[in-house]
């Protein structure tokens, strides 16, 4: 399988150095606006070291390419691979704003069939399959609480932090619930320009909430989830890490990265999707997916800006996704 690669930052590293380890695949182009970033992933896993991310995409003799640049560079990239018939694994979020992430839906759906899987991996994590399967247990829904801590050294905005960290919970919450997101609530603190602390209060169609509390300044990288209903609960177990017992006391490494907690996750999302390379057709988590979580997304910004909730309108799954 001749993948290409576009971004050679964390997320196009992590991906490539997996996929190259992997029978039957070969890298043979690395793209990055920065060369020096290129070369080095280049002479890690092989390919030629490219800056044209949009040459590597519309190569026609490629198999796979993997979109792991920056969001705004999605939409174009997948778009010249889809001109191929080429496989995309796409970063998530799918793109910026609903309307480009509909344009690639309408896309797929004109093709009659998938080519993208998008990079929300949690599907993934052990752990998280396990919650789902005790979720789907537990008989009627009341809450569910996210919670998901970031070590970032730069405040990000609150539609930044929505769109590439919120994104996943989003997800998560459709995909344990199995049901719609109709009216969010956002509060940001201390200012959605620069935010430590974001809230989003959801509410699903037919009854339920979930809180998804994010926060930026965290003490180590964390993902958790809590799950209640009518018949009992589940949490997430955190992942079985060392316990150091030193100097009077006791404690467990977390991390600071999703790198480290997600590892295996990654390494999963990466063979499901050669093998959606082999059967010609995509699977895993969709650009549909993309973009009902950025309709969430949408609605978050406005519930923040307008200071109000605010409604999720819900679209009819296209036969293709169902
Ligand atoms: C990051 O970009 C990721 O993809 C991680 O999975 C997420 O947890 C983190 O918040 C994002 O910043």
């Amino acid at each position: 399988m001749r993948l290409g690669i576009v971004g050679a930052g964390g997320m196009g590293s992590f991906h490539a150095r997996s996929l190259v380890t992997l029978p039957g695949v070969e890298i043979v182009a690395v793209a990055d606006l920065r060369e020096g970033a290129a070369r080095t992933l280049a002479d890690a896993v092989g390919g030629s070291p490219t800056t044209d991310g949009l040459a590597v995409a519309a190569m026609p003799d490629l198999d796979g390419l993997v979109i792991a640049s920056p969001e705004d560079t999605h939409e174009a990239l997948a778009m010249a691979a889809f001109d191929n018939n080429t496989q995309v694994l796409c970063e998530k979020p799918l793109a910026v704003g609903a309307i480009a992430c509909k344009r690639i839906v309408d896309a797929e759906v004109e093709m009659g069939h998938r080519l993208l899987q998008l990079g929300l991996m949690r599907v993934y994590d052990p752990s998280h399959v396990q919650l789902a399967s005790e979720t789907a247990q537990l008989g009627v829904l009341h809450h569910v609480r996210c919670v998901h801590r970031n070590v970032h050294e730069v405040r990000r905005t609150a539609q930044l932090i929505l769109n590439q960290s919120l994104v996943h919970d989003i997800h998560s919450l459709r995909w344990l619930i199995g049901r719609q997101i109709v009216r969010v609530t956002t509060l940001a603190t201390p200012n959605p320009d620069h935010v430590e602390h974001l809230l989003v209060t959801a509410e699903f169609e037919g009854g339920g909430h979930a809180t998804i509390e994010f926060s930026e300044h965290g003490f180590a990288y964390e993902v958790a989830v809590e799950v209640e209903g009518e018949l009992g609960g589940a949490v997430m177990a955190p992942v079985m890490r060392t316990t150091v017992r030193r100097d009077g006391g006791s404690g467990v490494h977390i991390g600071t990265d999703w790198f480290g907690r997600f590892a295996e996750a990654y390494r999963i999302e990466d063979t499901v999707w050669l093998q959606s390379i082999v059967a010609g057709e995509a699977i895993g988590p969709s650009a549909w997916d993309g973009l009902v979580a950025e309709r969430v997304v949408e609605s978050a910004i406005a519930s923040l800006r307008e200071r109000r909730p605010v409604e999720v309108t819900t679209l009819d799954t296209p036969a293709l996704y169902r």
